[in-house]
């Protein structure tokens, strides 16, 4: 899988070459590259703001630095690929979720856009448009500085989804999320730690009581912690 990231602080992204995701990189299985917007600019303050049309606070994006960036990256994407995705993490987006997360880890290249400042020129979005799909996309209801940061969750969440990405595929299946639930809770030796008992159940080598107990732990959590999701 491709992927692609725009973003005026290329370094944030440094962190993609440890941990789990800088192995799928060294095999092959994930090329992520970040690009520098600034590097799109032509003038010699490497701008890319500007005032918004029509007032208020704050700085825009000005599109032209995008539509060079953009464009490069499309040009060199693969002929044979399909259309790529263009990602732009907004807090005024669709909320991205597991299943966001599964659809993306299935595409070929994904383009993530971080905007910066009160937000992208919004020609932008609709020129991206000719060029494949696009999704504005929101972590949750609050405020980030910028789209990276929301970027990086995006990437990791996707990423380990990949096939090969994560090394026990099992592991990925009983997680969080994956059934509409939350996760059962999980204990290791242990039996007994300073007073506290792993539940009789586990030790009971009762396959069928155990996979029933620990379904009812995960309806009574989502129950306290999340009936937003037993409502759906
Ligand atoms: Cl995707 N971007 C920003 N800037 N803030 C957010 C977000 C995204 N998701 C939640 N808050």
């Amino acid at each position: 899988m491709r992927i692609d990231v725009v973003t005026i602080f290329p370094t944030f992204f440094d962190v993609l070459e440890v941990s789990l995701l800088g192995k799928a990189r060294e095999k092959g299985l994930l090329d992520v590259r970040v690009h520098d917007l600034r590097d799109a600019t032509t003038d010699r303050h490497r701008t890319v703001d500007d005032t918004p049309y029509g007032g208020g606070a704050g700085m825009v994006m000005k599109p032209e630095p995008w539509g060079h960036v953009l464009d490069g990256i499309a040009d060199a994407s693969d002929a044979a690929e399909t259309d790529p995705v263009f990602v732009f993490p907004s807090p005024a987006g669709e909320r991205f979720t597991q299943a966001t997360a599964r659809e993306m880890a299935h595409e070929q290249h994904v383009i993530f856009g971080c905007g910066r400042y009160e937000g992208i020129d919004e020609r932008v979005f609709a020129y991206a448009a000719t060029r494949g799909r696009v999704r504005l996309v929101s972590l949750g209801d609050y405020v980030l500085n910028g789209g990276e940061v929301a970027a990086m969750a995006m990437i990791e969440a996707i990423g380990r989804l990949v096939p090969g990405v994560v090394g026990n595929p099992a592991s990925l299946v009983e997680e969080s999320h994956e059934d509409g639930l939350l996760e059962y809770p999980s204990y290791t030796k242990p039996a007994s730690w300073r007073g506290y008992d792993v539940p009789e159940v586990l030790l009971s080598g009762n396959h069928g009581r155990i996979a029933q107990w620990r379904h009812d732990q995960q309806v009574e959590r989502t129950r306290e912690r999340r009936p937003d999701l037993l409502a759906d």
